[in-house]
């Protein structure tokens, strides 16, 4: 949960076309630029540097840089997105993660594998599998990630679309947990932050140096987190949450 520095990548006008489950109607482009620049000055308190890259028309759901990769201090994984209108996005990824890294694997198919599937927790990763990471895929990181010296484990998601869509690890051993992973035995060892089911949006939050962004509109959730010690930075997420992102999935943090 130290990060010096954070890519985000900037709304497509193409954004309000991305794909969506979600039935919360079409995002207003001007919101949803407003939001991210919102998002970003928040990062910016936290002390991070923000690199911002140019959006990219033909990726609508390239604001989401949280999936095509996966990172940690030492090394970058270029994951292997598992939506085919995301794949590519990997590519733009790539390029800008070159500036920080030299030690570079991939996912490679029949692997895939969407960033949004993986949770850090210290040593640890979870790796969930769901409609856009497969058993190859998490295999192939499981591999990369021991031989690293990290453990990891690998859990079958039942209803969430992405792991991180219900479970967020804020340091010091507490986790945010929401839905399927209410009693999970997976979890069993952390201090848990539960989150109700109709708080559920709010588990997708992220710790950042010394704040926790959570989306605004929870209080039930903004007062646990504070409880449990932290200082919060609330955001508007709605024309986020109307194409099914959260906060983790709009920027890698390192
Ligand atoms: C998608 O379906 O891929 C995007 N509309 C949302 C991606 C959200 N990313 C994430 O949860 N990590």
């Amino acid at each position: 949960s130290q990060f010096q520095n954070v890519i985000v990548k900037a709304p497509a006008t193409s954004y309000v076309n991305g794909l969506t489950t979600s039935d919360l109607g079409t995002p207003d482009y001007e919101k949803v630029v407003a939001q991210h620049h919102a998002y970003v000055e928040a990062l910016k308190t936290c002390g991070v540097e923000v690199t911002e890259l140019p959006a990219d028309e033909q990726y609508p759901d390239s604001v989401f840089v949280e999936d095509p990769a996966v990172l940690t201090k030492e090394f970058a994984v270029i994951a292997n997105p598992g939506a085919d209108s995301r794949n590519g996005e990997k590519e733009a990824i790539g390029e800008a993660l070159k500036n920080f890294y030299n030690k570079f694997y991939h996912i490679e198919a029949p692997g895939y594998l969407d960033g949004g599937d993986v949770l850090q927790a210290d040593n640890r990763f979870y790796i969930g599998l769901s409609e856009r990471t497969n058993e190859e895929g998490a295999r192939q990181l499981k591999e990369i990630l021991e031989k690293e010296g990290y453990e990891a484990d690998i859990l079958q998601l039942k209803e969430f679309f992405h792991l991180k869509t219900g479970i967020a690890y804020l340091g010091n051993n507490h986790l945010i947990v929401a839905g399927e992973f209410v009693g999970h035995p997976a979890f069993g060892d952390y201090n848990q932050i539960v989150i109700s089911k109709e708080d559920e949006y709010s588990a997708n939050c992220i710790r950042v140096n010394d704040y926790v962004l959570i989306p605004a509109g929870y209080p039930e959730t903004k007062r646990k987190i504070e409880e449990a010690g932290y200082q919060t930075i609330e955001l508007d997420m709605s024309e986020i949450r109307k194409q099914d992102g959260g906060l983790s999935c709009l920027s890698l943090r390192f």
